[in-house]
């Protein structure tokens, strides 16, 4: 099979929630030489994007989407050691979670698994986190940074109630704020009072990287 033929096939694995095919293909191309960096983002991102598109069509319905997204993780489990692979010092703390009212998490678990490859030490407080257990982990692990991932519309008033609590707890100026997720827009951001945003993982690691940078030469 050619490296285009392998992709492809990774592509429609996932889009039908082939696991055992999926968990396959991924070893599979591997072995081949196929880089983790190629099965992410030219077949399993591009399929869960499709995924989502055929949803909003009413082609798919949650389930498909379920089966499509628990391949996608067990892909991700595979590759999660090889894009994380890092020697270096951390560069940060980060605690990382997935607002309340929401379950999405594979787009936060890259978010983690590319900071800690960049060498960030990663917090993840998992799905569904209240406003109260993100203050009581920034008070527990004092984190460089705080990143809120929501990935609805209906749950990303969860950035300003997150905020807010911080704000009351009187945390807001000890830790940086990010926040992202598919519906998150820069300009959302901004309006909530985010420190940062990205759109994608390897995004969420340059903007995580220069906050840190920002923050220590306004403390000079
Ligand atoms: Co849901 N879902 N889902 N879903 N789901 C979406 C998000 C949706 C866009 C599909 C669609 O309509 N096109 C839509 C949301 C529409 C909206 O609100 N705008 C949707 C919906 C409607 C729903 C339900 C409401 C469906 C229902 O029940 N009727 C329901 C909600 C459940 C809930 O949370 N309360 C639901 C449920 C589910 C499943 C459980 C079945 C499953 C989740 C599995 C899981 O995550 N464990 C699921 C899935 C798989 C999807 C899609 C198809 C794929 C999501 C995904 O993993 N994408 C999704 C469609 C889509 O996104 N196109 C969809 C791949 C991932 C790598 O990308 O998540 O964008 P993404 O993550 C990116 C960036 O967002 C960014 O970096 C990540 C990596 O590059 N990022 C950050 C993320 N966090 C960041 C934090 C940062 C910075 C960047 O800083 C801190």
């Amino acid at each position: 099979m050619t490296k285009e033929e392998l992709l492809a096939e990774l592509y429609e694995a996932t889009l039908v929630g082939n696991q055992p095919r999926v968990i396959e293909l991924t070893n599979q191309g591997l072995v081949d030489g196929v880089t983790p960096e190629e099965l992410l983002f030219d077949s399993l991102i591009p399929s869960l994007e499709e995924v989502g598109a055929r949803f909003e069509r009413g082609d798919f319905f949650v389930p498909e989407m379920l089966i499509a997204g628990k391949a996608m993780a067990k892909a991700l489990e595979i590759l999660r050691p090889l894009l994380a692979e890092t020697g270096v010092e951390p560069i940060g703390k980060i605690v990382m979670g997935t607002v309340k009212g929401d379950v999405h998490d594979i787009g936060k678990n890259l978010v983690d698994i590319m900071l800690e490859g960049a060498g960030f030490e990663v917090i993840d407080l998992g799905v569904q986190v209240s406003p109260e257990k993100f203050v009581d982990a920034i008070r527990e692990h004092k984190p460089d940074i705080v990143g809120f991932s929501a990935f609805l519309t209906t749950t990303m008033p969860m950035f300003k109630a997150n905020i807010n609590a911080l704000e009351k707890a009187g945390l807001r100026n000890e830790v940086i704020v990010m926040v992202g997720g598919a519906p998150v827009t820069l300009e959302y951001a901004n309006a909530v009072g985010a420190d940062g945003y990205a759109s994608d993982a390897s995004g969420a690691v340059v903007r995580a990287k220069e906050l840190i940078h920002q923050r220590a030469l306004a403390r000079r």
